[in-house]
């Protein structure tokens, strides 16, 4: 008898396969193989060359259910120390996200709390939020820096965010956000500190690998457009990839800016003007909708979504997992949230935290299921794709592999 061709073999499917421009690239009655981490075979069960059991090590009965690209969060900060709770009952008292941030709370309380915690702290902090997000079908996740600003605590967030990488066995994606806000002790100097970030931090961080993009916060209680293009000319020099985050309180221009340097993505985009969206189109930047800051910060201006749409610009959706703004523990929330807050279809959203999301990140081997793409896979407790985005919470997530590895499962 010969070998077994396939690692691992999953039959009776419904595949949401994401492999064509529109639709989920549906499969009904499908099977999926994986060999050596990868997507071996994917196609109906009567094609199969053979029985089941003979073609895999290990062949897994699915039953009818759902089978989806593993899903890619490109828009985390979630390592931090601390909590901003009392920040919220503040904001319920009227008081508003500027307003607290102006007055040394917001950003700035988050950077004193990550500041005090050494690594295995921010890693005992920050692991259980990875967890929480896989445990709901993340396999990819990005992870931002930004709540350091100094070189010692920004190099301690970015080696913590790899280790959760490999500590949960998933592909941690990490973007360097030097320019989130100005540290106390750079108050009176926004020169200097932006001089620190480009001089200092960002080559020698992305000199020690922990580096895999660049981001900013170009807003006004964040960096200016000028003070934006310095730290893209930089990473430009590193080539390194940039992004963005643009347009969420008020137009700075912020979206034509990354999209005049190729970037990935424009991510919130509430305040995104037409021209930013002709720029956007033009570059293939993608745009990354975070409706739960949205949600959280009660916002009512809507990005421009028929816009972008009618652009043909990619949506991606993710979680912006952060203490303040976006304290949300599950991407399949934040996709129901994209539903219903912004009005995209299922279908969009649900291409916004697979193959879009894998874009933002300038990923090409991920978020679709086809033959020769990373084995990252989520098999859930649904039938049809629009019930991931339909339930408002609950434990829908039965299995998950990363790269062929199981990676999650279900009690
Ligand atoms: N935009 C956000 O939504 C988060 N950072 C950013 O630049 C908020 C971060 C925070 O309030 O801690
Ligand atoms: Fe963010």
């Amino acid at each position: 008898m010969t070998a077994p061709q396939w690692d691992l073999l999953l039959t009776d499917a419904t595949l949401a396969c994401f492999d064509t421009s529109h639709g989920y690239g549906l499969r009904e009655h499908a099977a999926l193989a994986c060999k050596d981490g990868a997507i071996a075979w994917v196609g109906a069960m009567t094609d199969l060359p053979g029985p089941a059991e003979a073609l895999a090590e290990n062949v897994r009965a699915l039953d009818g259910a759902l089978v989806t690209p593993g899903l890619v969060d490109c828009h985390t900060h979630l390592v931090f120390g601390g909590r901003r709770d009392r920040e919220f009952e503040m904001r319920l008292e009227g008081v508003s996200y500027q307003d607290i941030a102006r007055a040394g709370g917001g950003i700035v309380s988050t950077v004193r709390d990550t500041r005090a915690a050494d690594e295995d702290a921010l890693l005992a902090q920050s692991l259980p939020r990875a967890r929480a997000l896989v445990a709901d079908g993340v396999t990819t996740l990005e992870i931002k820096s930004g709540y350091g600003l100094d070189l010692a605590s920004e190099r301690r967030m970015l080696r913590t965010a790899r280790r959760i990488g490999q500590i949960l066995g998933i592909d941690v994606r990490t973007s360097f956000l030097g320019l989130h806000a100005l540290p106390p002790e750079f108050s009176d100097d926004r020169t200097g500190y932006v001089d620190a970030v480009c001089g200092q931090m960002l080559p020698t961080l992305a000199e020690e690998g922990l580096i895999d993009a660049v981001d900013a916060f170009c807003e006004g209680i964040g960096f200016t457009r000028e003070e934006t293009r310095h730290v893209f000319e930089v990473a430009h020099r590193l080539e390194l990839p940039v992004k963005l985050h643009a347009e969420q309180l008020s137009d700075l221009d912020g979206a034509a800016l990354v999209a005049e340097f190729g970037g990935l993505s424009a991510d919130h985009l509430e305040h995104l003007s037409a021209s930013g969206i002709r720029a956007m189109a033009e570059a293939g930047t993608v745009a990354v909708l975070l409706p739960g800051a949205f949600y959280a910060l009660r916002d009512t201006k809507l990005p421009p979504i028929q816009a972008l749409r009618e652009h043909g610009v990619a949506m991606a959706v993710a979680t912006d997992l952060n203490p303040g703004t976006s304290p949300l523990l599950s991407l399949r929330l934040s996709a129901n949230m994209a539903c219903t807050l912004f009005r995209l279809t299922p279908e969009e959203a649900l291409r916004g935290v697979t193959v879009h999301g894998a874009r933002a990140l300038g990923l090409k081997d991920r978020g679709t299921l086809a033959v020769g793409q990373r084995a990252d896979l989520a098999i859930w407790q649904a039938s049809a794709p629009a019930e991931l985005c339909y339930w408002i919470g609950g434990p829908l997530l039965k299995a998950s592999y990363a790269a062929g590895r199981p990676l999650f499962k279900a009690n």
